[in-house]
C-alpha cells in the first residue's frame, strides 16, 4: 500500500483533526471546534511511531494538524485563530487590546504545561519538589489575575468562555490525574486559590471539554505517568529505572 492510500480522508466537514489521545495543545483545538459548532474527524496517532503519511502533513512532527480542504495547519494557538476567523461564536474579545491580552495569557498557559512536563519528567525527588514549587507560584499568578477581574467568571473572561479556557481546560485536566498520587498533597499546589479552583471546576463542567478526550483519557495518562522512569513514577509505584 503506498503512503497516500494512507492519508487520513477530509470528513464532510473537510475538517481532519490529527491527534494524539493525551496531547493538551490537540485539545485545545478540539475544545474550540466543538464551541464554534464544526463537525470533525479526528486521526489519532502514536508519536512513538510517526507514521509516513504524518511526517508529510507536520512539518515539526508534532500534534496538532488541523486539515481544512487539503491544507495542512500546525502549531495549536495559529490552528485556533484560523477558526476564530472563519466561525463564529467570537471567543477572543472583540477589543484589540484585550484581545492581546488574551492571547498572552494563552502564551502563559503553554508555559505552565511545560511545567508540568517538567514536573514530571523530574528524574529526582528533589527535583520533583522544585518543579512543584514552579508551578505553585504560576498558579498564584493566575489566582492574582483572577481575582483582579472586574467581573465575577466563572471563565477567565466572564460569564461567557473564550479561547483562553480553552487553553487551560487541559491544564486543570493533568491535575484530575496527578492529585491523586500518593504525596502530592504536600505539595499544596491549590491550598489559598479559591478563583483557581472555582475556574478549574467550570472548566471541568463544560462539555467541550469533557469531549476533547476520550473515555480512556485517565487511564492513559497514568499509564504514561508511570513509564516515565522519573520520581513521580516512582511514587506511583514504579520500580526505580
Ligand atoms: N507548539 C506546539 C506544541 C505541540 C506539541 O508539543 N505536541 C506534542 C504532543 S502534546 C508533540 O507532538 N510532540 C512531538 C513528539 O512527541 O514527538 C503547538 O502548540 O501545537
Amino acid at each position: 500500500m503506498n503512503a497516500a492510500a494512507l492519508q487520513p480522508v477530509a470528513a464532510a466537514s473537510g475538517l481532519t483533526l490529527i491527534s494524539h489521545a493525551l496531547c493538551p495543545y490537540v485539545q485545545r483545538v478540539a475544545i474550540v471546534l466543538h464551541e464554534k459548532g464544526l463537525a470533525f474527524e479526528r486521526r489519532t496517532i502514536d508519536l512513538a511511531h510517526k507514521p509516513d503519511w504524518f511526517l508529510e502533513v507536520s512539518p515539526l512532527g508534532k500534534t496538532p494538524v488541523l486539515q481544512v480542504r487539503g491544507e495542512s495547519l500546525f502549531e495549536s494557538a495559529v490552528i485556533c485563530e484560523y477558526l476564530e476567523e472563519v466561525a463564529m461564536p467570537a471567543l477572543h474579545p472583540q477589543e484589540p487590546l484585550q484581545r492581546a491580552r488574551h492571547r498572552a495569557w494563552m502564551e502563559f498557559g503553554s508555559t505552565v504545561l511545560s511545567g508540568i512536563g517538567a514536573f514530571y519528567n523530574a528524574p529526582s525527588e528533589a527535583l520533583l519538589r522544585d518543579r512543584a514549587q514552579d508551578l505553585r507560584a504560576r498558579f498564584v499568578q493566575l489566582e492574582q489575575v483572577l481575582a483582579e477581574r472586574p467581573h465575577a467568571g466563572p471563565y477567565f473572561a466572564g460569564p461567557g468562555f473564550g479561547m483562553v479556557d480553552g487553553v487551560f481546560g487541559p491544564v486543570f485536566r493533568y491535575f484530575d490525574v496527578l492529585d491523586s498520587v500518593p504525596g502530592m498533597a504536600d505539595f499544596a499546589l491549590w491550598q489559598g486559590l479559591p478563583q483557581v479552583a472555582r475556574w478549574r471546576a467550570a472548566l471541568a463542567a463544560r462539555a467541550s471539554v469533557q469531549q476533547a478526550v476520550g473515555a480512556d483519557y485517565a487511564e492513559g495518562l497514568r499509564a504514561f505517568l508511570f513509564a516515565r522512569g522519573s520520581a513521580l513514577s516512582r511514587r506511583m509505584g514504579a520500580p526505580a529505572a
